[in-house]
């Protein structure tokens, strides 16, 4: 982390811890959090704690302590993201700053949303308010860039994961090999918690038999997806139980083999790429993040489609040598750390953003 350089960047990175705690919760819409600062004291913070809820603004506001109420009108308001102006589940921002009767405003990065982006700065501007944004302009397009995917293209932000040999295998076909290290389970699980679906195939169904549940980490099951084009699977398997949480299972033709209500069923048209209708579907019903897990079939189909957006490889020492090979991605190397036995690689789609490695 860079060194902090003036107060702005200290409430902008304060703004970000708080919008953090929303992450797991509130996608498919922003992680973002405010601060109200008066001469150099915060007196107000808040998150966009869950989907649909109050915005971090309002929050921030919410929290000032009676006897500092008239202090909000000659305070700074800090956000992580350019305060809304439309109405949405809840009412635009902009209007609250206004009522609020609060001058100064200071933002990382604008909206990408097409109904924002820049007209809630504009709006605010046009009010005589004083608008800085860009401050840690990186960071904050960071935090955010599950949203940006889900409102630019239109389809959930896609996560791939996968554990492999030391010389680059998977797994065998039919034989379930546990490849990664427990502690890295832990870590991997943390990942599922902050998506809102996973996916796997159906040999993955087969060979691994996976419950797709977050037992080892905090946090809420994600919706479980499963891609069982050849309609094999029959109910018996542990993704198909019901736990609650939503299932869909995507197929190319009818299984009658599934039939429990807790199990939504979609047929593949036959003219369309399986990516695009499963990706199409997942938006409509709001997943934001989807983990793709596997097998390597399914994984290579959104690598082929390149509808990707982040990949992480457990890079494992386990000494398989043959089998299923590891699918083979290209994009930019943005975080690699140990842990125990296992070495994780973070990769990114390039989309010609700047931290190459
Ligand atoms: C903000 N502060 O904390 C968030 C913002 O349906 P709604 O009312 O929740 O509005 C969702 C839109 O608001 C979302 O698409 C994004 O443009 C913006 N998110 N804006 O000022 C926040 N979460
Ligand atoms: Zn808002």
């Amino acid at each position: 982390m860079s060194a902090i350089t003036n107060p702005d960047q200290l409430y902008i990175r304060r703004c970000f811890t708080l919008a953090r705690r929303g992450i797991g919760h509130v996608s498919p819409n922003p992680p973002v959090g405010a601060v109200l600062v008066y001469q150099d004291k915060i007196i107000g913070e808040g998150y966009h704690q869950r989907f649909g809820g109050p915005h971090a603004e309002v929050e921030a506001v919410k929290s000032v302590a009676s006897e500092h109420r008239h202090l909000i009108p000659a305070s700074i308001l800090y956000v992580s993201l350019e305060p809304c102006c439309i109405t949405g589940k809840t009412p635009p921002c902009t209007n609250l700053i206004l009522a609020e009767k609060i001058k100064d405003v200071r933002i990382s990065t604008p909206d990408p949303n097409p109904l924002v982006a820049g007209q809630g700065i504009e709006i605010l501007r046009q009010a005589g308010v004083q608008v800085q944004t860009g401050i840690l302009e990186e960071e904050g397009k960071e935090l955010i860039r599950m949203f940006a995917v889900n409102i630019l293209l239109n389809r959930p932000y896609v996560i791939l994961k996968w554990a492999q040999s030391k010389y680059g295998y998977v797994g065998q076909i039919g034989k379930r090999i546990l490849l990664s290290h427990p502690h890295t389970l832990q870590w991997s699980h943390r990942l599922r918690a902050e998506s809102d679906a996973i996916m796997v195939g159906a040999r993955t169904v087969q060979t691994d038999n996976p419950s797709l549940t977050t037992r080892h980490a905090t946090g809420d099951s994600p919706v479980r997806v499963i891609y069982d084009p050849g309609a094999s699977l029959d109910e018996t398997y542990l993704v198909f139980q019901n736990m609650g949480q939503r299932i869909v299972y995507f197929s190319a033709t009818d299984n009658s083999k599934i039939t429990a209500p807790h199990i939504e069923k979609l047929i593949f048209p036959s003219d369309e790429v399986h990516v695009d209708f499963i990706l199409d579907k997942l938006n409509q019903q709001k997943i934001g993040i989807l983990l793709v897990e596997g097998g390597t079939y399914l994984l290579n189909m959104f690598i082929t489609e390149e509808k990707w957006d982040e990949a992480w490889v457990i890079q494992t020492d386990h000494s398989l040598a043959d089998g299923v090979k590891a699918p083979n991605l290209r994009g930019l190397k943005i975080d690699k750390f140990r842990m125990e036995t296992d070495t994780v690689i973070g990769i990114r789609q390039n989309r010609g953003t700047t931290n190459r490695t």
